[in-house]
Protein backbone atom coordinates (compact mmCIF):
# COMPACT_ATOMS: atom_id res chain seq x y z
CA UNK A 1 0.00 0.00 0.00
CA UNK A 2 1.45 3.61 -0.97
CA UNK A 3 -0.33 4.95 1.68
CA UNK A 4 0.63 6.09 5.15
CA UNK A 5 -1.51 3.64 7.48
CA UNK A 6 -3.27 6.22 9.43
CA UNK A 7 -5.48 3.89 11.46
CA UNK A 8 -7.30 5.31 14.41
CA UNK A 9 -9.31 1.53 16.07
CA UNK A 10 -13.05 2.65 16.44
CA UNK A 11 -13.92 2.44 20.17
CA UNK A 12 -17.66 3.57 20.38
CA UNK A 13 -18.76 2.39 23.64
CA UNK A 14 -15.54 3.02 25.29
CA UNK A 15 -14.43 -0.54 25.77
CA UNK A 16 -11.07 0.15 26.24
CA UNK A 17 -11.80 1.08 30.32
CA UNK A 18 -12.76 -2.58 30.13
CA UNK A 19 -9.18 -3.59 29.28
CA UNK A 20 -5.75 -3.85 31.82
CA UNK A 21 -2.47 -1.41 31.36
CA UNK A 22 -1.13 -4.90 30.37
CA UNK A 23 -3.90 -5.17 27.68
CA UNK A 24 -3.74 -1.77 26.29
CA UNK A 25 0.62 -2.40 26.04
CA UNK A 26 -0.07 -5.35 24.02
CA UNK A 27 -2.44 -3.69 21.59
CA UNK A 28 -0.09 -0.87 21.36
CA UNK A 29 3.02 -2.89 20.71
CA UNK A 30 0.76 -5.03 18.07
CA UNK A 31 -0.47 -1.98 16.42
CA UNK A 32 2.57 -0.14 16.26
CA UNK A 33 3.95 -3.54 14.50
CA UNK A 34 1.69 -4.00 11.75
CA UNK A 35 1.64 -0.27 11.17
CA UNK A 36 5.44 -0.55 10.62
CA UNK A 37 5.90 -4.16 9.23
CA UNK A 38 2.50 -5.69 7.78
CA UNK A 39 1.02 -2.63 6.10
CA UNK A 40 3.51 -1.50 3.88
CA UNK A 41 4.06 -4.45 2.33
CA UNK A 42 1.31 -6.55 2.48
CA UNK A 43 -0.56 -5.46 -0.50
CA UNK A 44 2.35 -5.93 -2.50
CA UNK A 45 2.55 -9.54 -1.47
CA UNK A 46 -1.16 -10.75 -1.89
CA UNK A 47 -1.16 -9.25 -4.91
CA UNK A 48 1.65 -11.12 -5.85
CA UNK A 49 0.39 -14.75 -3.72
CA UNK A 50 3.31 -14.93 -1.25
CA UNK A 51 3.25 -14.85 2.30
CA UNK A 52 6.01 -12.67 3.67
CA UNK A 53 7.98 -15.18 5.50
CA UNK A 54 10.41 -12.53 7.34
CA UNK A 55 7.21 -11.23 9.45
CA UNK A 56 7.81 -14.39 11.13
CA UNK A 57 10.20 -13.39 13.55
CA UNK A 58 7.60 -10.12 14.24
CA UNK A 59 4.78 -12.15 15.02
CA UNK A 60 7.08 -14.06 17.77
CA UNK A 61 8.09 -11.08 19.08
CA UNK A 62 4.69 -9.60 20.01
CA UNK A 63 3.96 -12.70 21.51
CA UNK A 64 1.32 -13.81 19.09
CA UNK A 65 2.31 -17.40 18.59
CA UNK A 66 0.75 -19.25 22.05
CA UNK A 67 0.16 -16.04 23.84
CA UNK A 68 -1.90 -18.56 26.61
CA UNK A 69 0.78 -21.19 26.44
CA UNK A 70 2.88 -20.75 29.93
CA UNK A 71 6.23 -18.85 29.67
CA UNK A 72 8.20 -22.19 30.80
CA UNK A 73 7.79 -23.50 27.65
CA UNK A 74 8.20 -20.21 25.69
CA UNK A 75 4.71 -19.07 25.14
CA UNK A 76 3.54 -15.38 26.67
CA UNK A 77 1.42 -16.94 29.48
CA UNK A 78 -1.00 -14.32 28.77
CA UNK A 79 -4.91 -14.04 29.54
CA UNK A 80 -7.39 -14.91 27.01
CA UNK A 81 -8.53 -11.12 26.07
CA UNK A 82 -4.74 -10.29 25.56
CA UNK A 83 -4.87 -12.75 22.98
CA UNK A 84 -8.18 -11.83 21.36
CA UNK A 85 -6.57 -8.12 21.55
CA UNK A 86 -3.21 -9.71 19.64
CA UNK A 87 -5.88 -10.95 17.15
CA UNK A 88 -7.22 -8.28 16.38
CA UNK A 89 -5.02 -6.32 15.74
CA UNK A 90 -3.18 -8.61 13.20
CA UNK A 91 -6.02 -9.19 11.26
CA UNK A 92 -7.19 -5.84 11.36
CA UNK A 93 -3.57 -5.73 9.31
CA UNK A 94 -4.71 -8.80 7.30
CA UNK A 95 -6.52 -11.97 7.87
CA UNK A 96 -3.98 -14.35 6.36
CA UNK A 97 -1.67 -13.21 8.62
CA UNK A 98 -3.62 -13.90 11.83
CA UNK A 99 -4.18 -17.28 10.33
CA UNK A 100 -0.79 -17.84 10.58
CA UNK A 101 -0.64 -16.67 14.02
CA UNK A 102 -4.02 -18.82 14.76
CA UNK A 103 -2.27 -22.05 13.32
CA UNK A 104 0.82 -21.45 15.11
CA UNK A 105 -0.41 -20.50 18.48
CA UNK A 106 -3.99 -22.57 18.90
CA UNK A 107 -4.10 -25.62 16.24
CA UNK A 108 -0.30 -26.56 16.87
CA UNK A 109 1.17 -25.69 20.02
CA UNK A 110 -2.06 -25.63 21.93
CA UNK A 111 -2.88 -29.24 21.16
CA UNK A 112 1.07 -30.17 21.91
CA UNK A 113 0.90 -28.21 25.15
CA UNK A 114 -2.86 -29.76 25.87
CA UNK A 115 -2.39 -33.42 24.45
CA UNK A 116 1.53 -33.56 23.92
CA UNK A 117 3.79 -35.95 26.34
CA UNK A 118 6.26 -33.33 28.56
CA UNK A 119 8.91 -34.67 26.01
CA UNK A 120 6.89 -33.22 23.52
CA UNK A 121 6.31 -30.00 24.74
CA UNK A 122 10.08 -29.29 25.41
CA UNK A 123 11.17 -30.25 22.29
CA UNK A 124 8.63 -28.48 20.48
CA UNK A 125 7.17 -25.89 22.13
CA UNK A 126 10.23 -23.05 22.54
CA UNK A 127 10.75 -23.03 18.93
CA UNK A 128 7.20 -23.02 17.91
CA UNK A 129 6.91 -19.90 20.28
CA UNK A 130 10.04 -18.57 18.86
CA UNK A 131 9.12 -18.88 15.14
CA UNK A 132 12.18 -21.25 14.59
CA UNK A 133 9.90 -23.40 14.24
CA UNK A 134 6.62 -23.05 12.29
CA UNK A 135 3.52 -25.60 12.21
CA UNK A 136 0.25 -26.57 10.85
CA UNK A 137 -2.74 -28.59 11.80
CA UNK A 138 -4.10 -31.34 9.20
CA UNK A 139 -7.86 -32.10 9.71
CA UNK A 140 -9.59 -31.35 6.28
CA UNK A 141 -9.66 -34.01 3.75
CA UNK A 142 -11.03 -33.55 0.01
CA UNK A 143 -14.38 -35.28 0.92
CA UNK A 144 -14.36 -34.35 4.44
CA UNK A 145 -14.52 -30.80 5.11
CA UNK A 146 -17.55 -29.63 7.41
CA UNK A 147 -17.90 -33.26 8.65
CA UNK A 148 -14.44 -34.38 9.94
CA UNK A 149 -15.66 -37.57 11.54
CA UNK A 150 -15.83 -39.63 8.11
CA UNK A 151 -12.14 -38.77 7.77
CA UNK A 152 -9.89 -41.85 6.25
CA UNK A 153 -6.40 -40.65 6.87
CA UNK A 154 -5.41 -43.92 9.23
CA UNK A 155 -2.60 -45.33 11.05
CA UNK A 156 -1.22 -48.88 11.29
CA UNK A 157 0.65 -49.77 14.46
CA UNK A 158 3.77 -51.55 13.02
CA UNK A 159 5.07 -52.65 15.82
CA UNK A 160 8.18 -50.24 16.90
CA UNK A 161 6.19 -46.93 14.69
CA UNK A 162 2.98 -46.21 13.17
CA UNK A 163 2.04 -46.30 9.36
CA UNK A 164 0.15 -43.02 8.27
CA UNK A 165 -1.81 -43.15 4.81
CA UNK A 166 -3.91 -40.41 3.42
CA UNK A 167 -4.44 -36.89 2.27
CA UNK A 168 -5.51 -33.25 3.97
CA UNK A 169 -6.42 -30.45 1.79
CA UNK A 170 -6.97 -26.97 2.18
CA UNK A 171 -4.11 -26.33 4.98
CA UNK A 172 -2.76 -23.17 6.10
CA UNK A 173 0.88 -22.96 6.44
CA UNK A 174 1.71 -26.85 4.88
CA UNK A 175 3.83 -25.42 2.24
CA UNK A 176 6.64 -23.88 4.46
CA UNK A 177 5.88 -25.98 7.90
CA UNK A 178 8.40 -27.52 9.61
CA UNK A 179 5.89 -29.83 11.42
CA UNK A 180 2.15 -31.21 11.31
CA UNK A 181 -0.49 -31.87 13.83
CA UNK A 182 -2.51 -34.51 12.04
CA UNK A 183 -5.66 -36.01 13.04
CA UNK A 184 -6.01 -39.69 11.71
CA UNK A 185 -8.38 -42.61 12.70
CA UNK A 186 -6.44 -45.70 14.35
CA UNK A 187 -7.49 -49.15 13.62
CA UNK A 188 -10.41 -49.22 15.76
CA UNK A 189 -11.65 -46.24 13.72
CA UNK A 190 -10.63 -43.71 16.58
CA UNK A 191 -9.58 -40.57 16.13
CA UNK A 192 -5.84 -40.10 16.71
CA UNK A 193 -3.69 -36.76 16.85
CA UNK A 194 -0.09 -36.89 16.27
CA UNK A 195 3.17 -35.25 14.92
CA UNK A 196 4.15 -35.04 11.44
CA UNK A 197 7.95 -33.84 10.81
CA UNK A 198 9.31 -32.61 7.35
CA UNK A 199 11.44 -34.57 5.89
CA UNK A 200 9.63 -38.24 6.78
CA UNK A 201 10.00 -40.19 4.06
CA UNK A 202 6.46 -40.57 2.03
CA UNK A 203 5.28 -36.65 3.55
CA UNK A 204 4.71 -34.25 1.02
CA UNK A 205 2.93 -30.50 0.88
CA UNK A 206 1.78 -29.52 -2.60
CA UNK A 207 0.98 -26.08 -2.25
CA UNK A 208 -2.37 -24.75 -3.44
CA UNK A 209 -2.90 -22.10 -5.92
CA UNK A 210 -5.28 -19.95 -7.67
CA UNK A 211 -6.69 -18.50 -4.90
CA UNK A 212 -8.49 -15.33 -4.62
CA UNK A 213 -8.83 -14.85 -0.83
CA UNK A 214 -6.09 -14.90 1.51
CA UNK A 215 -3.31 -14.44 -1.39
CA UNK A 216 -0.47 -13.42 1.47
CA UNK A 217 -1.05 -16.67 3.51
CA UNK A 218 0.23 -20.23 1.69
CA UNK A 219 -2.01 -22.96 1.36
CA UNK A 220 -1.10 -26.59 1.13
CA UNK A 221 -2.13 -30.20 0.74
CA UNK A 222 -0.59 -33.41 2.87
CA UNK A 223 0.21 -36.15 1.68
CA UNK A 224 1.06 -39.34 3.55
CA UNK A 225 2.35 -42.27 1.25
CA UNK A 226 3.29 -45.36 4.02
CA UNK A 227 5.21 -42.72 6.37
CA UNK A 228 6.49 -43.74 9.43
CA UNK A 229 5.54 -42.36 12.62
CA UNK A 230 7.58 -42.28 15.72
CA UNK A 231 5.46 -44.21 18.91
CA UNK A 232 6.83 -40.91 20.58
CA UNK A 233 5.40 -38.49 17.88
CA UNK A 234 1.41 -39.49 18.80
CA UNK A 235 -0.86 -37.38 21.49
CA UNK A 236 -0.61 -40.61 23.93
CA UNK A 237 -4.18 -40.31 25.44
CA UNK A 238 -6.45 -38.36 23.24
CA UNK A 239 -8.75 -40.01 21.38
CA UNK A 240 -11.94 -39.01 19.29
CA UNK A 241 -13.54 -35.83 17.51
CA UNK A 242 -13.08 -33.95 20.72
CA UNK A 243 -9.54 -33.39 19.92
CA UNK A 244 -9.31 -31.57 16.72
CA UNK A 245 -12.48 -29.82 17.93
CA UNK A 246 -11.18 -28.15 21.03
CA UNK A 247 -8.09 -26.60 18.86
CA UNK A 248 -10.79 -25.73 16.97
CA UNK A 249 -12.47 -23.74 19.89
CA UNK A 250 -8.88 -22.09 20.85
CA UNK A 251 -8.53 -20.56 17.26
CA UNK A 252 -12.49 -19.90 16.67
CA UNK A 253 -12.18 -17.48 19.88
CA UNK A 254 -9.25 -16.20 18.06
CA UNK A 255 -10.88 -15.12 14.87
CA UNK A 256 -14.27 -13.62 16.42
CA UNK A 257 -11.77 -11.22 17.74
CA UNK A 258 -9.38 -11.49 14.85
CA UNK A 259 -12.45 -10.46 12.33
CA UNK A 260 -13.94 -7.58 13.63
CA UNK A 261 -10.37 -6.23 13.28
CA UNK A 262 -10.84 -6.62 9.31
CA UNK A 263 -14.18 -4.84 9.99
CA UNK A 264 -12.37 -1.73 12.23
CA UNK A 265 -10.07 -1.15 9.51
CA UNK A 266 -12.73 -1.21 6.44
CA UNK A 267 -14.72 1.43 8.87
CA UNK A 268 -11.99 3.57 9.99
CA UNK A 269 -10.94 3.66 6.17
CA UNK A 270 -14.52 4.71 4.81
CA UNK A 271 -14.72 7.21 7.46
CA UNK A 272 -11.63 9.32 6.71
CA UNK A 273 -12.42 8.84 2.43
CA UNK A 274 -15.94 9.70 3.29
CA UNK A 275 -14.86 13.23 5.14
CA UNK A 276 -12.28 13.50 2.05
CA UNK A 277 -14.33 12.87 -0.87
CA UNK A 278 -16.35 15.61 -2.42
CA UNK A 279 -18.95 15.16 -4.87
CA UNK A 280 -21.74 17.10 -5.62
CA UNK A 281 -19.69 20.03 -3.67
CA UNK A 282 -19.74 18.59 -0.59
CA UNK A 283 -17.94 15.43 1.19
CA UNK A 284 -20.05 12.26 0.70
CA UNK A 285 -20.23 11.92 4.33
CA UNK A 286 -22.80 14.73 4.14
CA UNK A 287 -25.31 12.81 2.48
CA UNK A 288 -27.58 10.22 4.17
CA UNK A 289 -27.11 7.32 2.78
CA UNK A 290 -23.61 7.50 3.55
CA UNK A 291 -24.03 8.17 6.86
CA UNK A 292 -26.53 5.40 7.06
CA UNK A 293 -23.67 2.90 6.02
CA UNK A 294 -21.06 4.53 8.55
CA UNK A 295 -23.80 4.29 11.38
CA UNK A 296 -25.00 0.72 10.81
CA UNK A 297 -21.32 -0.37 10.49
CA UNK A 298 -20.24 1.29 14.40
CA UNK A 299 -23.87 -0.45 15.57
CA UNK A 300 -22.13 -3.76 14.45
CA UNK A 301 -18.85 -3.28 15.21
CA UNK A 302 -19.80 -2.48 18.97
CA UNK A 303 -22.24 -5.19 19.40
CA UNK A 304 -19.23 -7.20 18.25
CA UNK A 305 -16.41 -5.48 20.45
CA UNK A 306 -18.68 -5.88 23.61
CA UNK A 307 -19.38 -9.68 22.66
CA UNK A 308 -15.88 -11.30 22.18
CA UNK A 309 -14.81 -9.03 25.61
CA UNK A 310 -17.83 -10.80 27.00
CA UNK A 311 -16.56 -14.56 25.63
CA UNK A 312 -13.18 -13.58 26.60
CA UNK A 313 -13.79 -12.78 30.20
CA UNK A 314 -15.88 -15.97 30.14
CA UNK A 315 -12.84 -17.85 28.71
CA UNK A 316 -10.67 -16.59 31.59
CA UNK A 317 -12.39 -18.31 33.95
CA UNK A 318 -12.92 -21.42 32.10
CA UNK A 319 -16.31 -21.27 31.42
CA UNK A 320 -17.10 -19.83 27.56
CA UNK A 321 -19.15 -22.74 25.95
CA UNK A 322 -18.18 -24.09 22.32
CA UNK A 323 -21.29 -22.99 21.34
CA UNK A 324 -20.66 -19.54 22.44
CA UNK A 325 -17.62 -19.38 20.50
CA UNK A 326 -19.29 -20.41 17.56
CA UNK A 327 -21.94 -17.83 18.05
CA UNK A 328 -19.28 -15.04 17.90
CA UNK A 329 -16.89 -16.15 14.97
CA UNK A 330 -20.24 -16.68 12.88
CA UNK A 331 -21.28 -13.26 13.98
CA UNK A 332 -17.64 -11.37 13.63
CA UNK A 333 -17.04 -12.89 10.39
CA UNK A 334 -20.68 -11.82 9.28
CA UNK A 335 -20.38 -8.35 10.64
CA UNK A 336 -16.88 -7.90 8.98
CA UNK A 337 -17.96 -9.07 5.43
CA UNK A 338 -21.28 -7.17 5.53
CA UNK A 339 -18.94 -3.92 6.62
CA UNK A 340 -15.90 -4.89 3.82
CA UNK A 341 -18.83 -4.72 0.95
CA UNK A 342 -20.52 -1.61 2.00
CA UNK A 343 -17.13 -0.22 2.87
CA UNK A 344 -15.66 -0.94 -0.47
CA UNK A 345 -18.96 1.17 -2.25
CA UNK A 346 -18.34 3.77 -0.29
CA UNK A 347 -14.69 4.21 -1.57
CA UNK A 348 -16.52 4.00 -5.73
CA UNK A 349 -13.74 3.00 -8.11
CA UNK A 350 -10.99 3.60 -5.59
CA UNK A 351 -12.73 0.41 -3.39
CA UNK A 352 -11.47 -2.06 -5.92
CA UNK A 353 -7.69 -1.15 -6.06
CA UNK A 354 -5.09 -1.68 -3.78
CA UNK A 355 -4.77 1.66 -2.27
CA UNK A 356 -6.96 0.87 0.07
CA UNK A 357 -7.04 -2.36 2.32
CA UNK A 358 -11.29 -2.71 1.64
CA UNK A 359 -11.26 -5.16 -1.46
CA UNK A 360 -8.32 -7.42 0.16
CA UNK A 361 -10.27 -7.76 3.33
CA UNK A 362 -13.19 -8.08 1.85
CA UNK A 363 -11.87 -11.38 -0.36
CA UNK A 364 -9.31 -13.14 3.10
CA UNK A 365 -12.99 -12.75 4.80
CA UNK A 366 -14.72 -15.19 2.58
CA UNK A 367 -12.24 -17.66 3.78
CA UNK A 368 -12.51 -16.65 6.81
CA UNK A 369 -16.12 -17.08 6.66
CA UNK A 370 -15.49 -20.72 5.05
CA UNK A 371 -12.70 -22.23 7.15
CA UNK A 372 -13.10 -22.94 11.18
CA UNK A 373 -16.21 -24.39 10.47
CA UNK A 374 -18.44 -22.62 7.74
CA UNK A 375 -21.08 -20.15 8.48
CA UNK A 376 -24.13 -22.63 8.16
CA UNK A 377 -22.35 -24.91 10.42
CA UNK A 378 -21.79 -22.62 13.15
CA UNK A 379 -25.68 -21.70 12.92
CA UNK A 380 -26.50 -25.43 13.40
CA UNK A 381 -24.33 -25.66 16.58
CA UNK A 382 -26.01 -22.48 17.82
CA UNK A 383 -29.43 -23.75 16.91
CA UNK A 384 -28.41 -27.87 18.27
CA UNK A 385 -28.07 -25.83 21.48
CA UNK A 386 -30.88 -23.68 22.12
CA UNK A 387 -33.38 -26.52 20.59
CA UNK A 388 -31.87 -29.49 22.11
CA UNK A 389 -32.11 -31.37 18.52
CA UNK A 390 -29.25 -32.20 16.08
CA UNK A 391 -29.98 -31.22 12.65
CA UNK A 392 -26.68 -32.84 11.12
CA UNK A 393 -28.00 -36.61 12.07
P1 LIG B 1 -20.39 -34.67 17.55
O1 LIG B 1 -20.98 -36.05 17.58
O2 LIG B 1 -21.28 -33.51 17.81
O3 LIG B 1 -19.15 -34.60 18.54
C1 LIG B 1 -18.13 -35.57 18.55
C2 LIG B 1 -17.37 -35.42 19.87
O4 LIG B 1 -16.73 -34.13 19.90
C3 LIG B 1 -17.25 -33.37 21.03
N1 LIG B 1 -17.36 -31.97 20.56
C4 LIG B 1 -16.53 -31.01 20.96
N2 LIG B 1 -15.51 -31.03 21.82
C5 LIG B 1 -14.84 -29.89 22.01
N3 LIG B 1 -15.18 -28.74 21.37
C6 LIG B 1 -16.19 -28.68 20.48
N4 LIG B 1 -16.47 -27.54 19.83
C7 LIG B 1 -16.93 -29.85 20.25
N5 LIG B 1 -17.99 -30.17 19.45
C8 LIG B 1 -18.25 -31.46 19.66
C9 LIG B 1 -18.57 -34.00 21.36
O5 LIG B 1 -18.91 -33.74 22.70
C10 LIG B 1 -18.27 -35.46 21.10
O6 LIG B 1 -17.49 -35.94 22.19
P2 LIG B 1 -17.59 -37.47 22.67
O7 LIG B 1 -16.79 -37.54 23.92
O8 LIG B 1 -19.06 -37.75 22.87
O9 LIG B 1 -17.00 -38.28 21.55
O10 LIG B 1 -19.67 -34.54 16.14
P3 LIG B 1 -20.24 -34.48 14.66
O11 LIG B 1 -19.47 -35.48 13.86
O12 LIG B 1 -21.74 -34.57 14.66
O13 LIG B 1 -19.78 -33.03 14.17
C11 LIG B 1 -20.22 -31.87 14.76
C12 LIG B 1 -19.75 -30.62 13.96
C13 LIG B 1 -20.39 -30.59 12.59
C14 LIG B 1 -20.22 -29.43 14.74
C15 LIG B 1 -18.22 -30.61 13.83
O14 LIG B 1 -17.73 -31.67 13.13
C16 LIG B 1 -17.68 -29.33 13.21
O15 LIG B 1 -17.44 -28.36 13.93
N6 LIG B 1 -17.43 -29.25 11.85
C17 LIG B 1 -16.73 -28.15 11.24
C18 LIG B 1 -15.34 -28.59 10.86
C19 LIG B 1 -14.32 -27.50 11.04
O16 LIG B 1 -14.52 -26.51 11.72
N7 LIG B 1 -13.16 -27.68 10.45
C20 LIG B 1 -12.10 -26.77 10.63
C21 LIG B 1 -10.80 -27.35 10.09
S1 LIG B 1 -9.37 -26.47 10.65
C22 LIG B 1 -9.40 -25.00 9.88
O17 LIG B 1 -10.30 -24.63 9.19
C23 LIG B 1 -8.23 -24.15 10.13
S2 LIG B 1 -8.22 -22.66 9.31
C24 LIG B 1 -6.93 -22.00 10.13
C25 LIG B 1 -6.56 -20.64 9.72
O18 LIG B 1 -5.96 -20.46 8.65
O19 LIG B 1 -6.82 -19.70 10.53
P1 LIG C 1 -18.17 -28.55 2.70
O1 LIG C 1 -18.13 -29.20 4.01
O2 LIG C 1 -18.22 -29.41 1.48
O3 LIG C 1 -19.41 -27.54 2.70
C1 LIG C 1 -19.96 -27.01 1.49
C2 LIG C 1 -21.22 -26.22 1.85
O4 LIG C 1 -22.18 -27.11 2.42
C3 LIG C 1 -20.96 -25.15 2.93
O5 LIG C 1 -21.72 -24.00 2.62
C4 LIG C 1 -21.47 -25.79 4.20
O6 LIG C 1 -21.92 -24.83 5.14
C5 LIG C 1 -22.62 -26.62 3.67
N1 LIG C 1 -22.95 -27.73 4.56
C6 LIG C 1 -22.14 -28.79 4.89
N2 LIG C 1 -22.79 -29.60 5.77
C7 LIG C 1 -24.01 -29.04 5.98
C8 LIG C 1 -25.12 -29.39 6.80
N3 LIG C 1 -25.10 -30.45 7.59
N4 LIG C 1 -26.23 -28.59 6.77
C9 LIG C 1 -26.23 -27.48 5.99
N5 LIG C 1 -25.21 -27.10 5.20
C10 LIG C 1 -24.12 -27.87 5.21
N6 LIG C 1 -8.62 -27.08 7.29
C11 LIG C 1 -7.67 -27.62 8.11
O7 LIG C 1 -7.82 -28.75 8.60
N7 LIG C 1 -6.52 -26.93 8.41
C12 LIG C 1 -6.27 -25.70 7.91
O8 LIG C 1 -5.24 -25.10 8.23
C13 LIG C 1 -7.23 -25.12 7.02
N8 LIG C 1 -6.98 -23.91 6.44
C14 LIG C 1 -7.84 -23.45 5.48
C15 LIG C 1 -7.49 -22.32 4.71
C16 LIG C 1 -8.31 -21.86 3.71
C17 LIG C 1 -7.91 -20.69 2.89
C18 LIG C 1 -9.56 -22.51 3.47
C19 LIG C 1 -10.49 -22.03 2.40
C20 LIG C 1 -9.90 -23.63 4.19
C21 LIG C 1 -9.04 -24.12 5.18
N9 LIG C 1 -9.35 -25.31 5.88
C22 LIG C 1 -8.41 -25.86 6.73
C23 LIG C 1 -10.52 -26.09 5.52
C24 LIG C 1 -11.83 -25.54 6.07
O9 LIG C 1 -11.94 -25.78 7.44
C25 LIG C 1 -12.97 -26.19 5.27
O10 LIG C 1 -12.94 -25.60 3.98
C26 LIG C 1 -14.31 -26.00 5.93
O11 LIG C 1 -14.39 -26.71 7.14
C27 LIG C 1 -15.48 -26.42 5.02
O12 LIG C 1 -15.24 -27.66 4.42
P2 LIG C 1 -15.42 -27.83 2.82
O13 LIG C 1 -14.63 -26.76 2.17
O14 LIG C 1 -15.11 -29.24 2.50
O15 LIG C 1 -16.95 -27.52 2.55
Amino acid sequence: MSKKDLYEAPDYFVVDELLTDEHKLIRESARDWVKKEVSPIIEDYAQRAEFPKHLIKGLAEIGAFGPTIPVEYGGAGLDYIAYGILMQEIERGDSGIRSTASVQGSLVMYPIFTFGTEEQRKKFLPKLASGEMMGCFGLTEPDHGSNPSGMTANIKDAGSHYVLNGAKMWISNSPFADIAVVWAKDEEGKIRGLIVERGMEGFSTPETHNKWSLRASATGELVFDNVKIPKENIFPTIKGLKGPLSCLNQARYGIAWGALGAAMDCYDTALRYSKERVQFGKPIGGFQLQQKKLAEMITEITKGQLLVWRLGALKNENRATPEQISMAKRNSVETALNIAREARQMLGGMGITGEYPIMRHMMNLESVVTYEGTHDIHLLITGMDVTGLNAFS
